[in-house]
């Protein structure tokens, strides 16, 4: 598990992690280097998402001034998003249990990853850090139909849990904030914060031939497994934010039990009932398989 510069992995001895697992963020313990890091991603990123992130990403950025100049103060950060859309932003240490990441959501509080990435560590990093979160994942929540799907996805996560039925919505979790794509007016685009946070994988994800893109289906979605080591083999595409939120009025109780009868899906696969914008070649994966 990742430590944060203050020593404290969450549950280490000596710094116990409060029930809801949030610490004080501590900007004023952020190095010039720590600075540095956040400007050299975003810097990167900002250079590339305009024309392949969402117009809706892009203007969360610029509506909450996350900019290139320093890791954000996530108490002005939250001001600023609350007055949007009545989300806030608190910091954790890490990776937090699913109840508790659920409980934040459902309450419209968005817990983001104190540390930063190392300088060694810029194109991957297993554990949620502040560059993936806040400039991952905060700019769609200034968006009032995403930041109402949060809400929904974190209620949902609650009764899943309750149900044994995790695994399933956490695919739809991974498939859309995550690694989702939307098709619309100005073509194929980037909203999961996944791909948005990452330089290589924002140009895979688009522009690469070896990927599958298929409109997404909560179902298809539900019982797809997914990749967490690397670029993902098959990615969704919604066609709008409204399909997304028409998902919070679905009793998913009869779909999990449709969705836990059927087998689980290959990240790669292609169902005979999908509808394939691109058929991918699956060119990458092979060749890593074959190292
Ligand atoms: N904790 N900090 C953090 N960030 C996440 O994205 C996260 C988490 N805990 C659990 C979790 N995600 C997922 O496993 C759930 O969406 C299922
Ligand atoms: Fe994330």
């Amino acid at each position: 598990m990742e430590t944060t510069r203050h020593g404290a992995a969450a549950g280490d001895a000596g710094r116990p992690v409060s029930a809801d697992w949030t610490i004080d963020q501590e900007w004023d313990s952020y190095t010039p280097e720590d600075h540095a890091i956040w400007r050299t991603l975003f810097e990167r990123q900002s250079k590339l998402l305009p024309g392949r992130a969402c117009g809706e990403f892009v203007q969360g950025l610029r509506d909450l001034t996350i900019d290139a100049g320093q890791i954000p103060d996530f108490r002005r950060l939250s001001d600023d998003l609350e007055k949007l859309t009545g989300w806030r932003v608190v910091a954790v240490p890490g990776l937090v249990p699913d109840e508790v990441f659920f409980d934040h959501l459902a309450n419209r509080r968005f817990p983001a990853g104190q540390f930063i990435r190392r300088a060694e560590q810029l194109d991957y990093i297993e554990e949620p850090d502040v560059f993936h979160d806040v400039f991952g994942h905060v700019p769609m929540l200034a968006h009032p139909v995403f930041a109402d799907y949060m809400e929904a996805y974190g209620k949902g996560g609650l009764r899943a849990q309750g149900m044994g039925v995790l695994a399933n919505l956490a695919h739809v979790y991974w498939y859309t904030v995550e690694f989702g794509l939307i098709s619309g007016v100005e073509g194929l685009r980037i909203y999961g914060s996944g791909i948005a946070s990452s330089r290589t994988e924002t140009i895979f994800a688009l522009e690469d031939p070896s990927p599958n893109r298929v409109r997404f289906d909560l179902e298809r979605v539900m019982r797809t497994l997914y990749r967490i080591d690397d670029f993902q083999e098959t990615y969704f595409v919604i066609e709008g934010f409204d399909d997304l939120l028409a998902l919070a009025d679905i009793d998913f109780g009869p779909i999990y039990r449709r969705v836990s009868a059927l087998p689980d899906l290959d990240p790669g696969s292609i169902d005979p009932a999908d509808i394939v914008l691109h058929r991918g070649t699956g060119a990458y994966h092979k060749a890593r398989r074959n190292v």
